[in-house]
């Protein structure tokens, strides 16, 4: 995941193929100054452009245009696509609405997690699945397959830039007007730029505000993306990507990190976007009521630790006075806010409630922390 290249850690170069995808903003972005790449959905994602703590001053204040693209959409399109979109998740979207955009956990059978996308519902016949890290298509392929579902899955040629910031409402207000200033969070429309419609959601991976534009003409989209740092220099724009201590400190969770196939939603806080009681056919349905009878056994908490550094690639235990382990931290980094390291950790019950105290070993050394809730602002 996203890391602080620090000087005295040694770096790698990535090696590019076929296999591992840039994207139509890859040329732009390596003029700009990308220093890192993390990988996600077999595509480049950047990390970070110089220095990821000045990048998390400049969102929360300005504005970023991020190259998204390795968000991959899943289409699922024809007379089945809304039975085989609900039969993935555990939210209801019985009542969903054209043109609006929904968090919806993707789980197995197990109640596992699979994925945490954004499906947006372009019509009752297709829909878009806007994914974290792992190859839902396959799984949407497999569940059609065994159905017999009469549906239509790809991955069109969708490749999302995301405009982050309290900067970007006046920003995209000039280049759009007032329209899209009104939508609200989580709706989509289709906004007119060099002769093209391009689908623009408020939305996107940050607490900070901002729109996901969800590019199907690249001729004109690059255009829109030259533009907007054209005439973006007044709100001070920058290049940009999913910043690790926003997302973070806003408790955005990252599947893959945070959570993954041996987590249920319950685990994971995904409550509200839980619903057993409803008629409608899901996978792990009785899974999950089942989990939600007998209790959780483990659940994802904020941590926040006396320490100046941290750099977590694997999980790290957590253990108490005794040196029992109660839960591994998933996530973490320092915030210069809260001026200590916090992270996103997996605490195992009894040991889930809010200011135990616990002790991590980071790089030979004992430190301190504490459990907290999520979202930590
Ligand atoms: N935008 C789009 N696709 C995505 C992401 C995105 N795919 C990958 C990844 N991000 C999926 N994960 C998330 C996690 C959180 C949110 C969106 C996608 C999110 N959550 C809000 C929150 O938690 O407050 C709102 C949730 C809600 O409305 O219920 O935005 O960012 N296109």
């Amino acid at each position: 995941m996203a890391v602080m290249l620090k000087k005295k850690m040694k770096t790698f170069l990535i090696a590019k193929s076929r296999r591992l995808r840039g994207t139509p903003y890859t040329s732009r972005i390596e003029k700009q100054g990308v220093t890192a790449y993390t990988i996600y959905n077999h595509m480049l994602l950047p990390a970070a452009f110089g220095s990821v703590e000045d990048a998390y001053h400049h969102l929360k204040e300005h504005v970023q245009i991020w190259d998204v693209a390795a968000e991959r959409q899943v289409e699922i399109s024809g007379k089945d696509s809304a039975k085989l979109v609900q039969l993935m998740t555990c939210r209801d979207l019985s009542k969903s609405k054209d043109g609006r955009c929904y968090y919806c956990p993707i789980i197995d059978d197990n109640a596992g997690l699979i994925n945490d996308p954004v499906v947006l519902r372009l019509n009752e016949n297709r829909w878009w699945v806007s994914l974290a890290d792992s190859d839902v298509i396959l799984f949407a392929k497999g569940l059609a397959i065994g159905n017999k579902f009469d549906v239509k899955i790809s991955e069109p040629d969708v490749d999302i830039m995301a405009v982050q910031g309290p900067k970007s409402f006046k920003l995209m207000e000039k280049v759009f007007g007032e329209k899209i200033v009104n939508l609200k969070f989580f709706g989509f429309d289709y906004f007119e730029f060099g002769g093209d419609k391009h689908l623009i959601a408020k939305s996107g991976w940050s607490k900070q505000g901002g729109y996901e534009i969800y590019m199907e003409h690249n001729e004109s989209g690059l255009k829109l993306y030259d533009h907007l740092f054209k005439i973006g220099k007044e709100f001070n724009i920058r290049p940009g990507g999913p910043n690790l201590i926003e997302r973070i400190e806003s408790g955005l969770l990252s599947h893959g990190n945070d959570m993954d196939n041996g987590d249920n939603p319950y685990e994971c806080g995904f409550d509200k976007y839980v619903n057993i009681d409803s008629d409608v056919d899901f996978l792990g349905k009785e899974k999950l009521k089942k989990i939600k009878a007998e209790g959780i056994k483990k659940k994802l908490m904020g941590v926040k630790i006396d320490a100046k550094e941290i750099s977590v690639n694997g999980s790290m235990d957590l253990v108490d006075e005794d040196n029992n382990v109660i839960g591994e931290l998933r996530s973490g980094c320092y915030n210069p806010s809260f001026k200590q390291v916090i992270g996103i950790a997996m605490i195992n019950k009894p040991h889930f409630e809010t200011s135990k105290s616990f002790k991590i070993n980071i790089n030979g050394s004992d430190f301190d922390g504490k459990v907290c809730d999520l979202p930590f602002i």
